[in-house]
């Protein structure tokens, strides 16, 4: 192609660009435009790729009248584009026009959940009696969990909480089985498992701090455990106090009072000889039954008395473990299920409601 046909095609390709501009009447139209005349495979490209079919000095006589060409077109397509621009966002203005005479939304207010609740009962009915609260991890060791606790490896009483590992059970044989096994410990801290109980807390603190130690520790547990009264996790409360001269009297007072101090004064409590390998002696707390006050009734079975929690003098194997002399020190430990104690606050029969997070249950709280 020579220099004049060159610039008969820029000339031609120019009127063709303004006609199309003219018919315009969308930003996507307006995009496509750009891409036909100007784009990398577009029009005015074509004809810059002939130029170098050219000699020297009709070049950039050529390449000039492309330029110009080129200029005219933006300028006009930007003028176009900022004119639809400003239409579309008026059209989009109008459709969403705001009535400031509206009343405003009421965001719903966030409330505790009723296991929060009764939680933060708990723990300030005990705080008022000088305990401080403590926390420790929900991955525990087996140390942590049964062995300082006094289970024996291989002790039935491992039975007493099901657990669920983390890992292999054993640490020489490295496989999970279907049996329950126990041991040979062959690491310090044992396998890692979900805690069953809120009692390694105990031991965390007692290794941390020397007595006098009057302490609580709220938190989530988990054992293999599952029906209208037992969930896979659950929350227990326990309590620990270490120091000079402490009976089972002191047990029996502090919690007497914090029994009365959570369900009335009028209720009683009776304590049960029970087995946990961490306390001697050690016993069961009940109370007496919050909806038929003792007489008997479907809740309690009949018998007027329902268990609320376990305790015990804490076994002297435990204090020597962490260090602590049992000759001049003793204490009680206990540990309650705060989903028992609010299903009997509350009157509430299935422990499953406190999970399922139905408005219509919580609202009520
Ligand atoms: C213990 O867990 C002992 N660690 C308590 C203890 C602490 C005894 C200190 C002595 C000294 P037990 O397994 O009984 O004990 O559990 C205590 C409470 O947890 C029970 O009374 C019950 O209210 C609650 N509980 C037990 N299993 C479940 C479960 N699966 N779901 C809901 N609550 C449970």
């Amino acid at each position: 192609m020579n220099k004049e046909e060159l610039l008969a095609k820029i000339e031609s390709l120019r009127t063709e660009a303004n006609g199309a501009l003219a018919a315009l009447d969308s930003l996507v139209s307006l995009q496509e435009f750009k891409v036909r005349f100007l784009g990398k495979k577009g029009l005015l490209t074509d004809i810059l790729k002939s130029l170098s079919l050219l000699g020297p000095e009709e070049r950039p006589i050529v390449g000039e009248a492309a330029n110009r060409a080129k200029t005219e077109i933006e300028s006009r397509l930007e003028s176009l584009r900022k004119n639809l621009d400003q239409k579309e966002r008026s059209r989009l203005q109008s459709q969403k026009q705001v009535d400031v005479s509206l009343p405003g939304l009421k965001l719903p207010r966030g409330f505790r959940h009723p296991l929060s609740l009764v939680e933060k009962e708990i723990e300030s009915i005990f705080v008022n009696m000088g305990f401080s609260v403590f926390e420790g991890p929900d991955i525990e060791s087996d140390y942590y969990n049964f062995e300082a606790l006094n289970f024996p490896a291989d002790h039935p009483a491992r039975e007493m909480q099901d657990t669920f590992y983390i890992g292999p059970r054993t640490m020489d044989q490295g496989q999970r089985t279907q049996e329950k096994v126990h041991g040979p410990w062959s690491m310090v801290h044992g396998p890692l498992l979900l805690r069953t109980h809120t009692s390694p807390v105990q031991i965390r603190t007692m290794e941390k701090q020397k007595p006098p130690i009057y302490m609580i520790c709220p938190g989530a547990v988990y054992r293999h455990d599952d029906d209208v009264t037992h969930s896979p996790m659950f929350h227990q409360v326990e309590g620990l106090m270490v120091d000079r001269h402490l009976t089972f009297g002191d047990l029996k007072g502090v919690l007497t009072l914090f029994c009365q101090t959570i369900f009335g004064k009028k209720l009683k409590t009776r304590f049960r000889p029970s087995f946990f390998p961490f306390v001697e002696p050690g016993a069961e707390v009940d109370i007496s039954c919050v909806l038929c006050a003792g007489k008997g009734c479907r809740v309690c079975g009949g018998d007027g008395w329902l268990e609320i929690l376990g305790a015990g003098m804490v076994h002297p194997a435990v204090l020597e473990q962490v260090k602590i002399d049992p000759k001049k020190f003793t204490g009680f430990a206990f540990g309650m299920g705060v989903e028992r104690i609010a299903m009997l606050k509350y009157g509430i029969d299935d422990i499953r409601l406190f999970y399922q997070s139905d408005m219509r249950f919580l609202e009520q709280f």
